[in-house]
């Protein structure tokens, strides 16, 4: 167990905290939206993980989406970058303090349409972060134009007709190799919630790509980003549980129906398999996964792939685990002769 219950029957988590401390400011987002709802369980989950606040840096770009870091964990540090360019701050801030622990929340828009560039770089660098992108299908904020991930001939009211194909994230997080990719569905708050158990305990950059309805613009039955869409079509590629290490570890194991991925420090994502024979180690196996769905306009959530074994950014460059503004000079700077060196090999 991770919560422990003080005098008072106050519930604390292992920090001490109690999930207040774990909220933001009230929401300012329209009542329903589905970026509240990953919001509640960005809260739930680091408060039961204990996940230090002070530690912890929200980063996001511009959207209804990348308002959402302020409406949770007010202790943490927060900065709300240009729009698009969530991936290259966040990859400063964390190359210049590896311990930090990093949350990304984006848009569809934010991600697809403006940062797709930033968004394919971060996965190539494998920036240690969880990168929650909160998919609408439009641009929510600016009142509902077509975003790079709305469906091929949709049609809304005030936008008019999408005529073009859409960008699938999951996919081209796949195809970079990102070692955690995995897709949901807001209205699903229990795979959601273990989900992104997982991606915090992931080492590397950990994508969830979220359908997350916009109740004013996109919440429309035929539309494949509404509450009433994914309420219908959602077909889970397995249940997934996440087991703590601290946790004694009980599995339930019935050959052949579940299947157990183990994170590099020990905690361990139970998969139990539906109807699917699902391995998510394989990544052409996920690259095919995503193609026929797209194919057959099949919402498909779950776990679509992990791979444990590229180095982040940090190891790549074998960063102090000191962050570098507490560094002493003598270590930040190269030394007299080093730098000679450096300005005579670019004079010859
Ligand atoms: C450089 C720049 N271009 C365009 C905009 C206008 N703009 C603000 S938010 C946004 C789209 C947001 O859509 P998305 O990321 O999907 O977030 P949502 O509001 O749907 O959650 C756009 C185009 C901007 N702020 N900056
Ligand atoms: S406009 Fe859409 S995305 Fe923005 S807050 Fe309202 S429901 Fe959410
Ligand atoms: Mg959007």
């Amino acid at each position: 167990m991770t919560t422990e219950l003080k005098a008072g029957n106050e519930k604390l988590n292992r920090l001490g905290l109690d999930k207040l401390d774990y909220k933001g400011r009230p929401s300012t987002l329209c009542s329903g939206c589905g970026h509240d709802s990953i919001t509640s369980q960005i809260i739930n989950v680091c408060w039961e993980l204990g996940v230090d606040p002070q530690h912890l840096i929200k980063m996001s770009g511009i959207g209804c989406s990348s308002k959402s870091p302020a409406y949770f964990m007010n202790r943490a540090h927060g900065f709300n970058t240009l729009h698009g360019r969530m991936p290259s701050v966040t990859t400063g801030a964390m190359m210049a303090n590896r311990e930090l622990k990093a949350i990304g929340v984006s848009g569809d828009g934010d991600t697809g349409s403006i940062g797709l560039g930033q968004f394919k770089h971060l996965l190539r660098r494998n920036v240690p972060m969880v990168y929650i992108i909160e998919n609408n299908g439009v641009y929510g904020l600016t009142k509902g134009q077509f975003s790079a991930t709305a469906d091929v001939g949709q049609k809304l009211k005030y936008a008019g007709t999408n005529e073009l194909t859409p960008i699938d994230l999951c996919l081209e997080a796949v195809s970079s190799d990102c070692g955690f990719v995995a897709r949901s569905f807001a209205g699903d708050a229990k795979q959601v919630r273990e989900l992104l158990k997982a991606a915090l305990s992931y080492n590397g950059t950990a994508v969830l790509d979220i359908i997350s309805p916009c109740v004013t613009f996109n919440n429309h039955e035929d539309s494949t980003k509404s509450y009433p869409y994914g309420k219908a079509h959602e077909e889970r590629i397995h249940d997934i549980s996440f087991i703590e290490s601290r946790e004694e570890i009980q599995v339930d194991y019935d050959p052949g129906t579940t299947q157990i991925v183990q994170l590099h420090d020990g905690p361990i994502i139970q998969l139990r398999k539906l109807d699917e024979d699902y391995d998510p180690t394989d990544r052409g196996a996920a690259m095919q996964l995503l193609e026929e769905a797209h194919a057959k306009q099949e919402f498909i959530t779950g776990l679509l792939y992990i791979n444990q074994t590229r180095q982040t950014l940090s190891e790549i460059h074998n960063l102090p685990r000191t962050a570098l503004a507490d560094l002493p000079s003598e270590k930040l700077r190269p030394s007299k002769e080093v730098f000679d060196k450096l300005i005579g090999d670019l004079l010859a």
